[in-house]
């Protein structure tokens, strides 16, 4: 015979087993927030989140704002907050201005992974600051394919002249690494100069006009690195429009379809292609681990796939192409 203390903690035991096999077999809904919807990158950073979402039959709802800025991504977050997702993975278009309105999804028991971007230092579960709460941070690195833009424009420009940053705007922690990485790494150049960033809010036209503008105060410009996918479609542009195709020598952030050709062209030197199918599938796979009573690495790097004219046609680097 069991004594009764063995019963109990039998029972407590079969509990917790079934408690387990209930927690796997739950349909779980987890949320990812992109920067903005209507960008390649996000679109294919869903597709990867999807597969993986398929895979443990959890459902995934995608819901942005229209463009990347916090006025507009808040609204979308508190609303997901509202119908109260097992996990969010959110893309933060600022890294302080997201910190409260996250904390309210922290503070209503809600998990929160951050993809592509971080709030805060972008380093979690330190127990020291406010932003340290999310789960995990999931992505590029993004100082290193800053300092990787470096050496291939350096390199195109023939390690001299004069280059600039095509950058969205301050305070998005994946674009403003771009420029750290980009602007140290440079410094190995001396005979480059690195005139100032232009801001284009990441507005493509916006982009272009300002490559234009640059030009025309120096005639003697060398090249561009466009920092992420509408700075560097926006530069591209411009330049062609100057005339100057080839000669003002253009490194891109990101690979829209677009891209094939504008290397093809030679319009684009090299682009570096994230991999945001890999960053929305393990997102998703860390929310699920830890939904299911598993711990996560807090930070998960991906890796890039760099494209110029002699690789563009691989069929292993093209699938690096981002889905539209
Ligand atoms: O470069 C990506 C992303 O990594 C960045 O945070 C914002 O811009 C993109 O979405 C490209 O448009």
């Amino acid at each position: 015979f069991l004594k009764a203390s063995a019963v109990a903690s039998l029972a407590t035991g079969v509990a917790a087993i079934a408690g387990t096999t209930q927690a796997a077999d739950k349909k779980f809904t987890i949320a990812l927030i992109p920067g903005l919807t209507t960008d390649a990158f996000y679109i294919t950073m869903r597709k990867g989140a999807e597969a993986a979402a398929k895979a443990i039959g959890a459902t995934l709802v995608f819901q942005g704002g229209p463009d990347f800025n916090p006025v507009t991504q808040v609204p979308v977050l508190d609303a997901v907050i509202a119908k109260k997702p097992d996990a969010i993975l959110i893309a933060p278009t600022d890294k302080d201005q997201l910190v409260q309105p996250l904390k309210k999804a922290n503070d209503a028991g809600i998990p929160v992974i951050t993809v592509d971007t971080f709030i805060g230092t972008g380093v979690y579960q330190t127990g020291k600051g406010d932003a340290d709460f999310p789960l995990a941070y999931i992505a590029s690195d993004n100082l290193l394919g800053g300092a990787i833009a470096a050496r291939a424009l350096a390199k195109a420009v023939g390690e001299k002249g004069k280059v600039y940053v095509s950058n969205v705007k301050p305070g998005i922690s994946t674009t403003d690494q771009r420029e750290q990485g980009f602007k140290e790494e440079m410094k190995k150049y001396p005979n480059i100069t690195v005139l100032e960033t232009q801001y284009n809010d990441d507005d493509a036209n916006k982009a272009a006009s300002q490559l234009q503008a640059v030009f025309a105060r120096n005639s003697d410009l060398d090249g561009v690195f466009g920092a992420n996918l509408f700075s560097a479609l926006g530069a591209a542009n411009g330049v062609q429009q100057a005339g100057q195709t080839g000669k003002i020598r253009v490194v891109a952030f990101d690979a829209p379809t677009s891209i094939v050709d504008n290397i093809n062209s030679g319009l684009v030197d090299l682009a570096i292609a994230q991999h945001p199918a890999e960053i929305g599938y393990f997102g998703v796979m860390a929310a699920y681990a830890h939904l299911t009573g598993n711990s996560i690495p807090t930070a998960i790097g991906t890796g890039f796939t760099v494209i110029d004219k002699s690789n563009v046609t691989d069929k292993n680097v093209a699938k690096f192409i981002y889905s539209d």
